[in-house]
């Protein structure tokens, strides 16, 4: 007997469908995110160094430099990566070289538009409010001076209709993550009025109705901004939840010891659309490649017990530049699929029923024990299916 045939008999005794899982995991987009091929720099080639608290630290050799070199780096973790991948890309990272933020184009996103549906994968967008002249100040769409905000709104506009023509031209809804920096290294007098120029900058990004999902990305603080951030998790909470928009969640963007896991059923009730910028923050939002660890896995587990996975987005945010890049993908988004096979393979039914009937010991039990159950043979199986290796 071989594994997968054995693993798939102890899961049916337990009243687990492992084809059924497995047919699942497979469907469930990831969305991988574009700037861990070349360390968040973008082909604008302004020469600027990136901005806004953030940080691709390591000089291994290969980051891509144009967006030729990109898509190939990307075609190549592809062949590693199994199931629905869409690919996450950035305002910088188009032909955009000598464009202006606020004059970008559609146009200037054809090539990825070819890509794209040549390799049947979907896109997701971000505009990009750092590594610019006129974000230096570390304020854009809450900056006092008008001429700056109408400068980024304009961006922002604008990029919400190159997702649309995603949205449109791929056929599956492009998500537009907007995030900005701003904030203040040392503590502010006026808490109040550049959060009040952030709502009215929002209000005017988001006035026209267009066919993709807008989330809005909160953070609590950066490297330079430790004191005061405009976009806090309040504050977007609120402005979501009010304005019908996604909320994004980034893993590395509360306190050290919050998790996002213990954030999604909560906020789930009260936003439709929940996007997760999966990420590993390591003494501060560093970014750092995703294990499959403990949280990881609730994050998992929280989407797949409660059947989330319609309306909470999954893509991953980190950046690391020590590594091999396409490595960095590979592992991190097969890391993400086996946290989602994990959680596929809980045997939640029989853990909530023991809780519904204050059977502490049971649901303990269960959840121990279900650590050791053979989900990695069923994975291996599932990646041998897909054409991709077992084995990195
Ligand atoms: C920064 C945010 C943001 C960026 C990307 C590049 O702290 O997490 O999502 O990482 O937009
Ligand atoms: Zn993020």
């Amino acid at each position: 007997m071989n594994a997968y045939t054995f693993a798939k008999e102890q899961y049916a005794t337990l009243g687990i469908d492992t084809e059924a899982a497995i047919k699942t995991l497979d469907s469930i987009p990831v969305s991988m995110h574009c700037w861990q091929g070349d360390d968040v720099r973008g082909f604008e080639q302004r020469g600027g160094a990136l901005s806004g608290g953030i940080q691709a630290t390591g000089s291994h050799p290969g980051a891509a430099n144009n967006a030729d070199e990109l898509r190939s780096m990307i075609d190549r973790a592809l062949t590693l990566i199994p199931g629905t991948t869409r690919i996450n890309l950035h305002a910088m990272y188009g032909d955009v070289k000598g464009v202006e933020r606020n004059e970008i184009k559609p146009e200037h996103f054809a090539a990825w538009i070819d890509w794209a549906k040549e390799h049947n994968l979907a896109i997701d967008f971000n505009p990009t409010l750092f590594g610019h002249p006129k974000s230096a100040d570390g304020l854009t769409l809450s900056h006092p001076d008008k001429a700056i905000r109408d400068f980024w709104i304009e961006h922002c506009k604008r990029s919400r209709k190159i997702a649309e023509t995603f949205t449109k031209e791929i056929g599956s809804p492009s998500v537009c993550n907007l995030w900005i920096a701003d904030g203040f290294k040392d503590v502010p007098a006026d808490t109040m009025m550049p959060r009040k120029r952030l709502v009215e900058a929002l209000d005017e990004i988001f006035a026209e109705k267009l066919d993709v999902i807008d989330a809005v990305e909160s953070k609590l603080f950066g490297i330079g901004v430790e004191s005061y951030t405009v976009g806090s998790h309040e504050f977007y909470m609120g402005y979501a939840a009010k304005n019908n928009l996604a909320l994004c969640l980034d893993a590395g963007h509360f306190h050290p010891t919050e998790v996002i896991s213990a954030k999604i059923s909560a906020v789930s009730l009260f936003v439709q659309r929940l996007l997760l910028h999966v990420s590993r923050p390591v003494r501060w939002d560093s970014d750092h490649v995703i294990l499959l660890d403990d949280e990881l896995i609730a994050i998992a587990k929280e989407i797949i017990r409660h059947d989330l996975s319609d309306r909470v987005h999954i893509g991953l945010d980190y950046f690391d530049g020590s590594i091999d890049r396409v490595s960095a993908w590979a592992v991190g988004m097969r890391n993400m699929r086996k946290a989602l096979l994990i959680a596929l393979l809980e045997p939640y039914k029989q853990m909530k029923e023991a809780e519904y009937r204050f059977d502490f010991t049971t649901r303990l039990t269960l959840t121990e024990e279900s650590k050791t159950l053979p989900w990695a043979a069923v994975w291996d199986e599932y990646c041998a299916r897909s054409g991709r290796p077992v084995r990195l």
